[in-house]
């Protein structure tokens, strides 16, 4: 069809104002995502929360979901982001991938990063090469939050051979790294099984046994802190007889050789999602629960198994130390702690 100039001014007006509209309406859409609510982050998937929080500012390490179609899992690198009010988020983008390990074969799996004696410790869970097959926990370092990590060791700080009780390949996965109050650091893994073990102060090595310490129901994710006297291992956890989807359950102990006192569960199932994945930090006089669901969409690609979405909510105590359960909610931490609701749910 051709148009002559006096046609052709009001299909212009007429383009331009639906431009126009388009635009107002993508910023309405923007704007009406409130800070704070979740996900937290929209335009990437994102999975296994690991909070870090140095001086004013809240650093959130995350696994980057790429799964296409019905692929399980495909996570490639980690991302790290941070905010120092929790409604503003700087995204820092990737600062490893898996295979910067020159051992392993790829899958960035759950991280933890921690600060000892000026620098960043990050340990994760990667596929380790044909020469020690199975999961293995990795572990790098850097003089800044953001990176870049480099291998720390130049080989895995924990292999499948290492836990020989362990039932299947993939049980040394979901590092959590937690320094006491004498100065030594910790780190728990696992999957059915969960392991402690002493690190010495160069963070590279074990030092001592590798004990297990599995609660009820556990089957990954295990995440370490204090608070008072007394310790948390919270951790993602499957009664396979009654449900199909991991929720949130945690354990509590006077010292970190336990004895461990199961304490029941923190939540229900992230929406969409059989895994879940608890980050447990206290920030700026509030405490935070940082979790995964898979009930975000990015263009045509639905929440699945490999394609999950970071949440944080309201973390809330009891006056006996236990953890108020905590409902998985869309506001997230926009509405205020005070009205949080605290009900666990399917
Ligand atoms: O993200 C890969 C694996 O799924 C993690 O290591 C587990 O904790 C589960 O979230």
């Amino acid at each position: 069809m051709q148009l002559n100039r006096r046609s052709a001014l009001p299909v212009l007006r007429a383009t331009v104002a639906i431009a126009a509209s388009m635009i107002v309406l993508s910023a309405v859409a923007r704007d009406s995502v409130a800070p704070r609510s979740n996900p937290l982050f929209r335009d990437r998937f994102t999975a296994d929360p690991a909070p870090l929080v140095v001086g004013d500012r809240l650093y959130l390490y995350v696994g980057h979901d790429e799964a296409q179609r019905d692929e399980m899992f495909n996570m490639r690198e980690w991302l790290v982001y941070s905010t120092t009010d929790m409604a503003t988020w700087v995204d820092h983008g990737p600062i490893m991938k898996a295979t910067d390990f020159a051992w392993a074969k790829g899958d960035a799996w759950a991280s933890q990063a921690i600060a000892k004696d000026g620098r960043f410790w990050f340990y994760a869970a990667v596929e380790h090469d044909d020469t020690q097959p199975g999961k293995a926990i990795a572990v790098a370092v850097s003089d800044s939050p953001t990176g870049p990590f480099v291998d720390a060791k130049g080989s895995a700080l924990v292999t499948n051979a290492m836990t020989p009780r362990g039932t299947h390949s993939w049980e040394d996965i979901d590092p959590t790294v937690f320094t006491d109050e004498d100065g030594t650091t910790w780190i728990a893994w696992g999957n059915r099984q969960c392991y402690i073990a002493r690190l010495k102060p160069n963070m590279i090595e074990i030092d001592g046994d590798i004990t297990e310490i599995t609660p009820p129901h556990f089957e990954e994710g295990p995440w370490l802190h204090k608070r008072g006297t007394l310790y948390y291992l919270t951790y993602a956890s499957l009664d396979r007889s009654t449900h199909r989807d991991e929720k949130v359950s945690y354990a509590t102990a006077p010292s970190l050789q336990g004895p461990w006192t199961y304490r029941g569960e923190l939540t229900g199932s992230g929406k969409y999602s059989f895994t879940i994945h608890p980050g447990i930090v206290e920030f700026k006089g509030h405490w935070y629960l940082f979790l995964h669901n898979a009930a975000l969409t990015i263009g045509d690609q639905n929440g699945a198994i490999g394609r999950r979405a970071v949440t944080v909510e309201h973390l809330q105590y009891n006056p006996d130390g236990s953890m108020k359960p905590v409902l998985q909610t869309e506001a997230g931490i926009s509405v205020p702690r005070s009205t949080a609701q605290t009900v666990a749910g399917d």
